[in-house]
């Protein structure tokens, strides 16, 4: 079997939380090395694009979150074989991960530049974002992103909803996911319960 190393930031959430769920649920014993940002900044010339998370596989560096989240996601059976339903999949994790992008934008910043810009995000990106995640899980069939079942993409845009209706992000109101696209609060409810998320969220609390 081979061996797993994924380094990421020691987080419930960001780029490496659906990757650690999908390792799981693949019953893949891995190797969940969590690094403080301190870490981050002394070990990161050792990846590959100064960039997290990684996954070594038998010792070999694999980076690109979403690459990964594919790959883990076909090891766990959350990856459709069909291919336009893993089209679907595919077009949720790219969205998935430019929201990312423009919310990194507005992470450093304080005081009325940090208001200024996530007040700009709110109602520029994410506004058009949250839109697009409801149209994706509209064209999914209400339930899910792609494939009538859980995938890897409902478990990315899942972790990232969630940071947002946790009320952590300054500025943005915990309820603004919520109130632009009531179809998530069931979404995130639904795919909460799901027993691969469940399990993984379980087996955190037992160590
Ligand atoms: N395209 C890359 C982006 C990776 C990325 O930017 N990761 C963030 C953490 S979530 C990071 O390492 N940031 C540190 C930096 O860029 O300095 C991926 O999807 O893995």
């Amino acid at each position: 079997m081979a061996k797993y190393k994924l380094t990421y930031f020691d987080i419930h959430g960001g780029r490496g939380e659906p990757i650690r769920i999908a390792l799981h649920a693949a019953k893949q014993n891995f190797e969940d090395n969590r690094i403080s940002f301190p870490e981050f900044g002394e070990m990161r010339k050792q990846f590959r694009f100064s960039a997290v998370p990684t996954l070594e596989i038998d010792g070999k560096l694999i980076t690109q979150s979403n690459a990964i989240s594919r790959y883990v996601g076909k090891l766990a059976g959350l990856y459709p074989d069909d291919p336009l339903q893993a089209l679907y999949c595919d077009e949720a994790l790219g969205a998935v991960e430019d929201l990312t992008h423009y919310c990194v934008q507005t992470f450093g910043l304080k005081g009325d530049e940090l208001k200024q810009a996530r007040e700009q995000l709110m109602n520029g990106r994410l506004t058009t974002f949250i839109n697009g995640f409801a149209e994706l899980l509209e064209r999914g069939g209400g339930q899910y992103l792609a494939d009538q079942q859980l995938t890897i993409a409902d478990l990315k845009l899942f972790t990232q909803l969630r940071a947002f209706r946790s009320g952590a992000a300054d500025h943005i109101p915990a309820d603004f996911v919520d109130k632009l696209a009531p179809v998530f609060v069931d979404y995130q409810n639904r795919i909460e319960a799901e027993p691969v998320v469940a399990n993984y969220y379980a087996s955190l609390a037992q160590t």
